[in-house]
């Protein structure tokens, strides 16, 4: 054990156009992974737990984290048979604590998970990233998706701007964006079309932020037992953008809200997946500060960072540039690390991955990732500087200027003071 985090990679299991002998050449030593095949309600079966757990170690490697375990829409919204899929998540979460898997991402996102307007936004030195575009959302919301009220989620300068986007596509890439909106992001590859997706949010038509912070109380009443009895950590992912989209409630955005729903269940098992991707969107939130208020209840690390740029967009940046101040984070959970080990918890122990990455060098040659901003180089790149700060920190807070004791001196030298 040293003072390091354990250093991950993201894995989206065997259809993953990067293996896992791929990741093992990037230096992590661990993998977050879940099993993608099985549907959003269902129970995770041992014998798949088993053996994703045997192909990964196969591989040299360590599942540490499960990201995620999907939560339904019928959860989310407390309707159809959403208690017996609940008892499901529970009966995964008994399973995973069972075969040593400790920590379990999940997120209460209405409809949609992440959210991005641009999958190749072109970066000066090349490389492609993702990009948030609050104009060219408002042109999806107003010309495709024609959401009624979505007006007033947008200031009248996006809306009108909004217009001149929509008639700069042309019908290819007009159909194209609304593809990748639909049906390209995690948790929303279902081959939706517009008007399924409209049912979906209509859903949420009697649903406020406070009625969904009440459901995931509920949520969270049920499943935290079962997690604290099968040795689990449940972390709980940020809104990606840490904002209200297509008119839904987003409960998960700010320092208060993480408060919030820490305390909705006072439990260690109760915790939150640190993403400064996500919270750094918003320059409201103070990164470092929410690692040394919160960090005992953080129980897995995204590092990434996002270029916040006026008019409310943002892009992805290079891991260690960009608007999120990745030193002052990564200081702050190694200090949260070492204090939390020198108050009785040797076995704490914090597992980071680089979040997303820029498509690069070879990525470019290769099919594409399994997910957008899941590419090889350009998170191996991420790793690659983050392990660098990290251990430069580390050694920084122990310190360089070790005394050496000195044992012979040169020829003809004589101590200080010696005969
Ligand atoms: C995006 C990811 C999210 C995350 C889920 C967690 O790259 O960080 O999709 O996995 O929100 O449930």
């Amino acid at each position: 054990m040293n003072n390091l985090m354990t250093e991950a990679m993201r894995w989206f299991g065997p259809a993953d156009t990067v293996s896992l002998g791929e990741i093992r050449q990037t230096g992590a030593t661990h993998i977050f992974t879940a099993l993608h095949e099985v549907p959003a309600g269902e129970a995770w079966p041992a014998a798949a737990i088993a053996e994703r757990q045997a192909l990964v170690a196969a591989a040299g490697l360590t599942w540490s984290v499960v990201e995620s375990v999907p939560v339904s829409e019928a959860i989310k919204t407390r309707t159809g048979d959403f208690g017996r899929q609940i008892e499901n998540f529970c009966t995964t979460l008994t399973r995973l604590g069972a075969a040593g898997i400790e920590v379990v991402v999940y997120n209460f996102m209405p409809v949609i998970d992440w959210v991005r307007t641009d999958l190749q936004f072109r970066l000066a030195d090349g490389s492609e990233g993702l990009r948030y575009d609050p104009v060219k959302f408002a042109a999806f919301e107003r010309f495709a998706l024609q959401r009624t009220g979505a007006e007033r989620d947008y200031t009248a300068e996006q809306w009108r701007a909004a217009e001149a986007c929509w008639a700069s596509l042309d019908e290819a890439a007009r159909a194209a964006f609304i593809h990748q909106t639909l049906d390209l992001f995690p948790g929303v590859r279902l081959g939706l079309t517009l008007a399924d997706f409209r049912a979906m949010l209509a859903r949420y038509a009697t649903i406020d932020a406070g009625r969904l912070q009440e459901h995931l109380r509920l949520f969270l009443a049920a499943v935290v037992p079962a997690a604290e009895a099968a040795g689990v950590r449940l972390a709980l992912h940020p809104d990606d953008p840490p904002f209200s989209v297509l008119g839904l409630p987003r409960i998960v955005s700010t320092e208060d809200d993480l408060r919030r729903v820490l305390a909705m269940v006072e439990s260690p098992a109760n915790g939150l997946c640190y993403c400064t991707g996500s919270l750094g969107v918003r320059a409201d939130n103070d990164l470092a500060g929410i690692v040394r208020r919160w960090g005992s209840r953080i129980h897995a690390v995204h590092l990434r960072s996002v270029e916040r740029e006026p008019g409310g967009g943002f892009f992805e940046a290079n891991h260690l540039e960009g608007s999120v101040d990745m030193p002052a984070v990564v200081l702050a959970l190694l200090k949260e690390q070492a204090s939390r080990r020198q108050t009785g918890r040797v076995d704490w122990q914090l597992c980071l991955r680089p979040d997303h990455g820029h498509r690069l060098l070879d990525d470019f040659r290769r099919p594409p990732p399994a997910c957008p901003g899941y590419s090889i180089a350009g998170r191996m790149r991420g790793l690659a500087e983050l392990r660098g700060l990290q251990r430069g920190v580390s050694r920084s807070m122990i310190g360089f200027a070790e005394p050496r004791p000195i044992e012979s001196l040169p020829e003809g030298v004589t101590r200080k003071g010696g005969t």
